[in-house]
């Protein structure tokens, strides 16, 4: 197979006193951190649709890059086959163990849903070869359910219950491609499962329908044989003005009324969090409380924008946050790091790919270094411990073993006055943790 992109060598760890920027400084695929490798804790994933579909198309204008690949689009297959040809080079030379994928990434799509189907049966199978060539594997797979202009009202919350019953066709096929290629994931990513108005919208049907179509996938694909995790990816709005998954916790409250929490885990996305005026890593500690932390999509947004921008992570502070709640998680297990990120429009040439994954990559590297050098030094944690020490005891044990209720709580006040409330310290852990990090 020739090589599409001789420009980008085989990446290797050069160390943080590297100036290769085509050189990790941070990743070190093997070196063990907390007891465990670092290619472990960080199961990286190259998002299909941004790395080998987009273009850099905007409101404004078209394409800046080409994804062609040496093959031209109108012959549909061999430009398909050119991107996988793309997709393992880079996975290979970058060393990403993983990718993602939606269904319409991997080949047009075609004029019935037969003739669809028919051409990603034979792209799969080229996939296939491929991964078991390299060893390299798939974190999840998704439906498009949201681009086709038969979507434009939504998939399970469409209005129309042939648009319902082809976006079900269309999942069903999904997760048969997911489980064909040993994907260790399914993700509802419900881009237009929210509506505009309430003038034309009947929510309790829209969210009991979705619920059914959740339901009814979980269920086929358990039918057979997949093992992996189901997740929802939250996102508060765009394309729609009110998304029904707009954040974790709602999300988890959706999941919950509808029996299904058990069922489906979240796929959290930093830029998704910020949208939604959280932190990514407030986003990761709900899902973990909820006992739904599956995933994450890794980019980062612009504070100053209103959208999505998908950007490749660089900011390490936030990056080490996360990785703190990802390792008090319990880290990934059959989730991992997506980057579901893209370079800048003005960024387009391959070389800004290998740019983008590699400063992605080490961001995550310099963030698992620094939340393990945290947990190391004990401090937080036990600052955390000692804030809350009150309910290991006393009182605060009674209530939290449900012994005491109002009545008890009441005498137990008119004996003691609280003494004044102890400080939260928040600008010394700050100042803590930036010795940590950068001391
Ligand atoms: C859109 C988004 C999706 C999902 C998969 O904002 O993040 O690409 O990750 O459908
Ligand atoms: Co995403």
């Amino acid at each position: 197979m020739s090589e599409l992109f001789p420009n980008i060598p085989a990446v290797k760890y050069q160390g943080a006193s590297g100036q290769d920027p085509l050189a990790f400084s941070y990743y070190n695929p093997d070196e063990e951190i907390l007891g465990k490798p670092m290619k472990e804790h960080l199961k990286f994933s190259l998002a299909w649709w941004h790395t080998l579909c987009g273009e850099g198309s905007d409101m404004f204008g078209p394409g800046t890059y080409d994804k062609e690949f040496g093959a031209e689009k109108r012959d549909f297959m061999a430009h398909a086959k050119a991107k996988v040809d793309a997709g393992f080079e880079l996975m290979q030379k970058l060393s990403i163990g993983y990718f993602c994928f939606h269904d319409t990434d991997l080949v047009a799509e075609g004029q019935t849903l037969a003739e669809s189907n028919k051409r990603l049966d034979e792209i799969t199978d080229y996939i296939r070869q491929r991964m078991d060539a390299t060893g390299i594997k798939c974190l999840w797979g998704t439906c498009n359910a949201f681009s086709h202009r038969r979507f434009m009202a939504g998939a399970g919350t469409s209005p129309d219950p042939d648009i319902f019953a082809y976006a079900a066709a269309k999942i069903k096929k999904a997760i048969e491609l997911t489980v064909k290629l040993g994907g260790t994931g399914y993700v509802f990513w419900g881009g237009r499962e929210g509506y505009e108005t309430l003038l034309n919208t009947n929510v309790q049907l829209e969210l009991d329908n979705l619920a059914r179509l959740m339901r009814m996938a979980v269920e086929y694909a358990r039918s057979i044989g997949f093992k992996g995790d189901f997740y929802i990816e939250p996102k508060p709005k765009e394309p729609s003005k009110h998304q029904y998954d707009f954040d974790v916790a709602t999300a988890c409250n959706f999941l919950r009324a509808y029996g299904l929490l058990g069922d489906i885990k979240m796929n959290v996305e930093a830029n998704h969090a910020t949208l939604a005026s959280h932190t990514f890593s407030h986003e990761v500690r709900m899902a973990a409380v909820n006992g739904a932390f599956g995933s994450i999509d890794a980019n980062q947004g612009d504070l100053l924008l209103g959208w999505d921008t998908d950007q490749f992570p660089c900011d390490v502070y936030d990056a080490t946050m996360c990785m703190l709640e990802i390792i008090r998680a319990g880290g990934f297990t059959n989730g991992g790091l997506n980057f579901d990120a893209k370079t800048r429009r003005m960024s387009n040439t391959p070389e800004d790919m290998a740019y983008g994954f590699i400063t992605g990559m080490d961001t995550y590297a310099l963030a698992l270094r620094k939340a393990a050098a945290i947990i190391e030094d004990g401090r937080l944690d036990n600052f955390v411990e000692q804030r809350y020490a009150g309910y290991k005891a006393g009182i605060g044990a009674d209530i939290v073993a449900g012994k005491a209720g109002l009545k008890e709580l009441e005498a137990y006040a008119l004996q003691n006055e609280p003494k004044s409330p102890a400080s939260g310290r928040q600008e010394m852990l700050e100042g803590m943790l930036n010795r940590i990090m950068y001391g």
